[in-house]
């Protein structure tokens, strides 16, 4: 072989050797920023300074209550199921009659309604967050890791999308992606920005759909694709929320692809999502930069959390 063709092969091998890095590099997703013991993932990026500034944006008292009520009928994904049961009533006790209730929920508690979805509900293949195996933690009584009880009261600054106010519309068709444009298009019209450390609610209008057209709310759904969700991490926001049930655009626009949002935020970056929010509210007052409270249950090993986050202004 001559010197030439030793010399085109060579430069053709250290070509290839860099491709090789640096899509090894691109996909290197763990450990996390936080180490690789971490559990608690963005929520680290609720700090002492996120608080106050939660605090400074109160300043009319007016409260805002995201979460939808649990109840029978409520759109539900897949085979999921949610009941709720009064077993019977207690009593009386003592000569004061005492009488009382309790209840029976059985449910996939942290999957339905308003929900949180926490490290522990998706992974790639088998590899969760911080690279965790879900042959390690992924228990019949529970996640043995990444449980919902790790992650923490989130009291953040909390910025509203409002994308049918910026498309002078009702509410975004189903399938419909919300574009990175879209998304800063809704900063400019809305005089807002995204800071680290705070959460994003993206109301399209789809949740006008609960309780009045299931059906409907549940075949697809309007939501952020890929690129915006790559600039929500690039902004290094602790969560992103919506008011329809993946947050994410269904279908997505590229048929092979599953929930691809779900694995970029939670698994590859440890950002959070929140489900099903009541978000129209807030977008009827034009609240765009608000206070947001949420903690999640401390329900060990659970992969989500429902729960009633709360906005202030
Ligand atoms: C899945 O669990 C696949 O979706 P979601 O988090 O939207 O309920």
């Amino acid at each position: 072989m001559s010197a030439r063709s030793l010399l085109t092969l060579g430069v053709i091998a250290v070509a290839c050797a860099a491709v090789t890095a640096t899509l090894a590099q691109s996909d290197n997703w763990f450990p996390s920023r936080w180490g690789a013991p971490d559990q608690r993932g963005a929520a680290n990026r609720v700090t002492p300074s996120k608080v106050l500034e939660a605090k400074n944006l109160i300043t009319k008292g007016a409260v805002y209550q995201l979460g939808r009520v649990y109840e029978a009928g409520m759109p539900i994904f897949g085979t999921r199921h949610f009941s709720l049961k009064i077993p019977q009533t207690f009593g009386p006790l003592g000569s004061n009659k005492l009488m009382y209730h309790d209840e029976l929920v059985s449910a996939e508690i942290g999957q339905v309604g308003t929900q949180f979805d926490g490290l522990g509900h998706i992974g790639i293949g088998d590899l969760f967050y911080n690279g965790n195996d879900r042959a390690d933690f992924s228990k019949p009584d529970g996640l043995t890791k990444l449980g919902v009880e790790n992650v923490g009261a989130i009291t953040t600054r909390g910025v509203l999308l409002d994308i049918p106010g910026l498309k002078g519309v009702a509410q975004l068709a189903g399938g419909y992606e919300i574009t990175l444009a879209d998304v800063q298009a809704a900063l400019a019209r809305e005089k807002a920005e995204i800071r680290a450390g705070d959460v994003v609610l993206v109301h399209t209008g789809w949740g006008s759909l609960w309780l009045k057209d299931n059906a409907k709310f549940n075949s697809g759904a309007p939501g952020i694709g890929l690129e915006a969700a790559r600039y929500f991490v690039e902004r290094e926001v602790v969560m992103v929320g919506s008011d329809t049930w993946a947050t994410e655009v269904i279908p997505n626009p590229n048929p092979e692809l599953q929930f691809p949002v779900h694995q970029l935020f939670i698994p590859r970056n440890g950002i959070y999502i929140f489900e099903n929010l009541a978000t129209e509210e807030l977008a009827r007052d034009g609240v765009y930069e608000f206070a947001f409270f949420f903690a999640p249950l401390k329900l060990k090993g659970a992969t989500g959390s429902p729960g009633n986050p709360i906005a202030i202004r």
